[in-house]
């Protein structure tokens, strides 16, 4: 294979990854409000790094503070001026690792504005099964994505 084909199929996976970026909207059609089960929201859904949080809310009483795991036990905001509060507060997924964010208004943190999630750098394969040991070799996005494109760029220039 040559290197002109491999650079060509690197790049297209590079540019094709972003595409499959998942944008979640905080609480689905609830959005970002007092006594709502955020925990039950984020069980199941896999974040992944470049995916993006929205903070939906029309009542401007609330914001959105990006916190650390000891305030989010203790809902202890930050200054008030770091808060989000735009009522669509978007927030891309930067960097993998344990991410938590309050509402930092009153005594809406204690009242359920709470989110806690946990976001992978890659896509994970689904939880070990015994009746589906097929699944475990799937293997990661990017690979996917750079075989396909690899096959593409060979026969187009066979
Ligand atoms: C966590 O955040 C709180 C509130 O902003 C701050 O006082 C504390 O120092 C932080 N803890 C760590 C370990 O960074
Ligand atoms: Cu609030």
């Amino acid at each position: 294979m040559s290197s002109k084909i491999f650079f060509i199929a690197f790049f297209v996976a590079i540019v094709a990854a972003p595409a499959l970026a998942t944008e979640y909207v905080v609480g689905d059609d609830a959005g970002w409000k007092l006594n709502f089960d955020y925990r039950k929201w984020s069980e199941g859904k896999q974040f992944i790094v470049g995916d993006k949080l929205i903070f939906k809310y029309t009542d401007k009483t609330h914001n959105v503070h990006r916190v650390n795991g000891t305030a989010f036990q203790q809902c202890m905001p930050p200054p008030e001026s770091e808060g989000l509060t735009s009522g669509s507060d978007v927030i891309t997924l930067a960097t993998p690792g344990r991410k938590w964010y309050i509402c930092g208004v009153g005594k809406h943190c204690v009242n359920g504005m709470r989110l806690a999630i946990t976001v992978s750098s890659e896509v994970q394969p689904p939880a070990p099964s015994p009746v589906s040991p097929a699944q475990k070799i799937s293997p990661p996005k990017s690979f996917v994505l750079m075989l396909a494109a690899m096959t593409f760029f060979r026969m187009m220039m066979a």
